[in-house]
């Protein structure tokens, strides 16, 4: 049964992952930090959490990726926990809740690794975390969402809300005028700026843009990329890009603006979600004069083909061909026996047991005994490339997020102008398709977009001994099941090339001990 939160106390005490002493450099080099040790811990006396960080690869370090049911078990009221990684990547990345819902209620921050960036700058902003905001508590919203026949969208079964608003840095104006503050940063005039966008929604996608500026974006997640200018940026959710802005216009305050596909991938009840950018010496108790012009519609999806990465990784497009073990097949469904909405992947919505991570089965060779409903694929090769084909039987576009990798993007189809009026998917044809994939240094992030009623091929290289989520980004969508288990390198696994897997047990304990008792009983894929 679910809960709200409202009432509820929460402390979470994260570490800072800046490194303040490693500063620009004039080339990209890695730099590795040691003794990094975020520590989460939750006093509440009625639900549980787990701590993922997006974007950090956990490189030989898979015990620490925080997912509640694959690599540890809840951490129960009264209970800590710290992870400890090699933070082996620098940039923008974030953490958040893993346990259902729960980040859509703000368990989540930015995390900033100082290093390089292949373009000069003279001032770090910072992060801007964009997130979707809604008044109910999302554990009751759910209820709404799960339920087919109320949707929020009449005749759409799993239709979820528009949001209440859109914060900035975790805050924002009341739409109604009534009360709050706009975040704002400041801009000096004749320097340049760096930035770090992040999308943190539960739900919403978000198209950015500057009045009077353009964004000279370098880096996609956390990968450096060639400098690239452009006059507004598309962020699913979980992505983030690190621009920078030349503050070359005259003093003054300026919109900084978000706006809406009109494409189901996120709406706002906040018609005209902003933050303010001002110079220094502008009025900093007027507002921006200018109120832009909105940017074309994105159709839910960034044309990210010309990122380049600086550091280059290449696949063979030429050579694939779909297989069936590696084609995810996307589904949104309706299990009237349960009046349910579900999203499995290949007939089959996940859902992960909070009593028995999957590291568990590892450690004890029970992997044979894992049920269909884990959804685990395990994946051949060491250090070889791996290749996935998603394909999308729904109006729904997906932003889909892989655990322990950047992956190649090597190619998808193109979005459609109005995918409500379609019925049909468009799945990958070698005989067409083939010749749009991109496998030549191709653009590299952990969290890309799944085009409505479409097809997204992605690669990356098996150099990381674990078992990953692999799912959308969508809270309601992996909640409701759209999410696989990618087992990687299992010998290695097995061997501590994830880190101990003793570590999993750290908290099986005493949350077997609370759970028994509590009034909150897993209800959903447990994500
Ligand atoms: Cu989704």
């Amino acid at each position: 049964m679910f809960k709200p939160l409202g009432g509820l106390l929460w402390s979470l005490l994260l570490s800072s992952l800046a490194h303040d002493n490693a500063g620009r450099a004039p080339s990209i080099s890695p730099r590795t930090m040691k003794h990094m040790c975020p520590r989460p811990v939750l006093r509440d006396n009625a639900i549980s959490t787990s701590i993922h960080y997006h974007g950090l690869r956990m490189l030989n370090a898979n015990t620490q990726d925080g997912v509640n049911g694959v690599t540890e078990c809840p951490i129960p009221p009264g209970s800590r926990k710290t992870y400890t990684f090699l933070a082996n990547q620098y940039g923008t990345a974030w953490y958040h809740s893993h346990f259902p819902l729960q980040y859509g209620n703000g368990v989540l921050g930015p995390i900033v690794i100082k290093g390089p960036a292949s373009a000069d700058y003279d001032t770090d902003l910072g992060p801007l975390v964009l997130s979707d905001w809604y008044y109910g508590s999302v554990f009751e919203i759910a209820h709404r969402v799960n339920n087919p026949s109320n949707p929020f969208i009449p005749n759409f079964p799993g239709s979820p809300p528009a949001s209440d608003n859109v914060l900035f840095n975790g805050r924002n104006i009341n739409p109604d005028g009534s009360g709050g503050t706009y975040t704002r940063k400041t801009l000096t005039k004749g320097k340049k700026h760096l930035l770090r966008l992040i999308n943190t929604s539960l739900q919403n996608a978000f198209t950015v843009s500057l009045v009077g500026h353009t964004f000279q974006v370098v880096a996609t997640d956390m990968v450096p990329i060639k400098p690239i200018t452009r006059n507004h940026l598309f962020l699913g959710i979980g992505q983030r890009y690190d621009v920078i802005i030349n503050a070359n216009q005259p003093t003054a305050n300026y919109w900084f603006n978000v706006t809406f596909s009109a494409l189901p991938c996120g709406q706002s009840d906040n018609p005209y979600p902003a933050a303010i950018f001002s110079y220094s010496g502008a009025s900093s108790a007027s507002l921006p004069t200018q109120r832009g012009v909105a940017p074309p519609d994105s159709r839910c999806a960034a044309p990210e083909r010309d990122y380049s990465p600086i550091v280059s990784r290449s696949a063979d497009v030429n050579s694939f061909a779909p297989t069936t073990s590696h084609t995810l097949n996307v589904d949104l469904t309706v299990d009237n026996s349960q009046a349910r909405v579900f999203w499995p992947v290949n007939n089959s919505p996940l859902r992960v047991n909070w009593q028995e991570p999957t590291l568990r089965y590892v450690a004890n060779n029970t992997l044979s005994s894992v049920p269909r409903s884990r959804n685990l694929i395990q994946i051949p090769g060491s250090n070889t490339l791996t290749y996935f084909l998603l394909q999308n039987n729904s109006p729904i576009p997906h932003p889909i997020h892989l655990h322990g990798h950047d992956v190649m993007i090597l190619g998808s189809s193109p979005p459609l102008a109005d995918p409500l009026a379609e019925t049909q998917i468009r799945e990958y044809n070698p005989n067409t398709d083939k010749s749009t994939l991109k496998g030549n240094n191709p653009p590299r992030r952990d969290t890309t977009m799944l085009p409505a009623w479409g097809w997204l091929l992605v690669a990356w290289r098996t150099n990381n001994p674990g078992v990953w989520l692999f799912h959308c980004h969508v809270g309601w969508h992996v909640s409701q099941g759209l999410g696989v288990q990618v087992l990687e390198r299992l010998d290695a696994l097995r061997d501590g090339g994830g880190g101990s897997l003793g570590t999993v047990e750290q908290n099986c304990g005493n949350w077997a001990g609370w759970y028994p008792g509590s009034t909150w009983k897993q209800d959903d894929a447990g994500l």
